[in-house]
């Protein structure tokens, strides 16, 4: 007889006489329906995928602290976790490529996904930002046809490049990033050798009420380094999982990774004059107009005990702020505040913020009840509505409501006023060494050279002189074509 401590047992809790051979009729079967635990066993195989995350489907997860090293943040938000120096708190982080499916290569050219989770005294703080400062967009209303283009052709189910180029070059807000993707930081060494950004423009707020804009930057502390695409390529087909398994590596034997964060806080009032508009995500502040204040560090030390539970059912959300800070009118965050719970509902349930990684450290206590594999106890005896007459059921903190600001105008579908996606994007070709800017031309050309479609291609380079005419030219030499003549008359 087993020993009753390690005896198997189905999954209500009876214990199994034997794992290895079903129940039949007789030596050769049929089977028999009352073969309970192999019914139950089936169904619950039968059962084990959940739905992918639409984007961002393959990724690594790690769990670290988090600790301010700057006093003066106070200044800026009232965020309990960033109060003072010396504050410690604990995290999760998951890395992950965009467009590729959970089993895709993980050296491909493509951003990577930084999102973390903060588990602060006052609820989980969520910063789900990339390893780009800009975006390809700016409006959430173009995402879904985005996603589109980097996933695969709906009758032939490959990936398609003229599909890319049609939607990029019809949207040349994406200049910036495409430039960005296509240079050293577009396929990374390592997860640990890559910076975080939030990208958007957040808004903090400080004790007196005092609102600032910010930008969060993650800065890595085992240095930035990319992989020669060649190698990248090698290493996708020899070993596709090899950004997971050096993060996990790492972690097991002690070489913890750390970033710095630092943040650009911007006063509240320089939003109106700014020479960019601060929400549009396609650019970036100047480091000169507001540099870099450090804030703390961020060290990555212990590994997920099993995948499923934690890597993949993290529930990282835009939408879960904390008291200090908040949302800014950033279009695409607008959007995103709705898109990730939402998609989380879907893939995980309704209740998915009581399984245990997305569970805060502070009790969440209010009214919501019941829904599906609601397993937390559902709020016991209390009453379920509000308000009520009984002092100990949860009350509003009025010291939590957001900060109050002016808005103006009328409701209306309005684009971004500035039509300018080519001074920085110039600027970030301008800024490359000359061997990256090399490396960046080939992987456009490379990239480009099995688009069908010539209108496309002219399209797209049009955009490429308009930021810079050797980046135009060079790409254009490199297809085989030439800058029509209108495009450089635009000069
Ligand atoms: Fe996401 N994005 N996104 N995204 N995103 C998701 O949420 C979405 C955007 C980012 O490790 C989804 O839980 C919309 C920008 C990361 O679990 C989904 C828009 C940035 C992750 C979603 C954007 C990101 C996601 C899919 C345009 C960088 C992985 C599964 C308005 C600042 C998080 C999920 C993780 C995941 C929607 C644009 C980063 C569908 C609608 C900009 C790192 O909700």
């Amino acid at each position: 007889m087993t020993d009753k401590n390690n005896r198997l047992t189905t999954s209500s809790g009876a214990p199994v006489g034997d794992n290895q051979n079903s129940l039949t009729a007789g030596r050769r079967g049929p089977g028999l329906i009352q073969d309970v635990h192999l019914l139950e066993k089936l169904a619950h195989f039968d059962r084990e995928r959940i739905p992918e995350r639409v984007v961002h489907a393959k990724g690594a997860g790690a769990y670290g602290t988090f600790e301010v090293t700057n006093d003066e943040i106070s200044n800026y938000t009232k965020a309990d976790f960033l109060s003072e120096k010396g504050k410690a708190t604990d995290m999760f982080i998951r890395f992950s490529t965009v467009a590729g499916e959970s089993g895709s290569a993980d050296t491909v050219r493509d951003p990577r996904g930084f999102a973390i989770k903060f588990y602060t005294e006052e609820g989980n703080y969520d910063l789900v930002g990339n390893n780009t400062p800009i975006f390809f967009i700016r409006d959430a209303i173009k995402f879904p046809d985005f996603i589109h283009t980097q996933k695969r052709n709906p009758q032939t189910n490959l990936k398609d490049k003229n599909m890319v180029w049609d939607f990029w070059s019809h949207s040349p807000e994406s200049l910036h990033q495409v430039t960005y993707l296509h240079g050293d930081r577009g396929i990374p060494a390592t997860f640990r050798h890559m910076n975080g950004y939030g990208s958007h423009t957040y808004k903090w707020v400080n004790a007196e009420g005092e609102p600032f804009w910010v930008k969060y930057h993650f800065v890595s502390d085992q240095g930035v380094k990319g992989l020669d695409a060649s190698v990248a390529d090698e290493i996708a087909g020899t070993n596709p999982d090899y950004h997971t398994e050096d993060l996990f590596n790492a972690i097991d034997k002690g070489d913890f990774p750390s970033w710095t964060l630092y943040v650009q806080i911007m006063p509240f009032e320089d939003a109106k004059s700014y020479k960019w508009d601060p929400f549009d995500v396609t650019k970036i502040w100047s480091l000169k107009d507001y540099p870099r204040i450090e804030v703390g560090k961020m060290t990555l030390n212990r590994n997920p005990r099993n995948y499923f539970a934690e890597v993949e059912q993290v529930a990282l959300s835009p939408a879960h702020f904390v008291p200090g800070i908040e949302a800014s009118p950033d279009k695409m965050l607008q959007g995103r505040l709705f898109s990730y719970s939402d998609t989380q509902r879907y893939r995980l349930g309704v209740n998915h913020e009581q399984i245990p990684v997305n569970r805060p450290k502070n009790e969440q206590y209010n009214y919501q009840r019941d829904g599906y594999m609601r397993v937390d106890g559902n709020g016991g005896s209390n009453y379920n509505y509000e308000p009520n007459s009984y002092d100990h059921l949860p009350k509003e903190d009025d010291t939590s409501k957001i900060n109050p600001f002016e808005v103006e105008g009328y409701a209306d579908s309005v684009p971004y006023p500035d039509h300018d996606h080519y001074t920085q994007a110039g600027d970030l070709y301008r800024l490359m060494s000359k061997d990256e800017q090399d490396r960046l031309i080939d992987a456009v050309v490379g990239h480009m050279e099995p688009v069908t479609s010539e209108e496309i291609q002219l399209r797209q380079i049009a955009h490429f002189y308009r930021a810079d005419p050797d980046y135009g030219t060079r790409v254009a030499e490199g297809l085989g074509l030439q800058v029509p003549d209108e495009v450089k008359e635009e000069k």
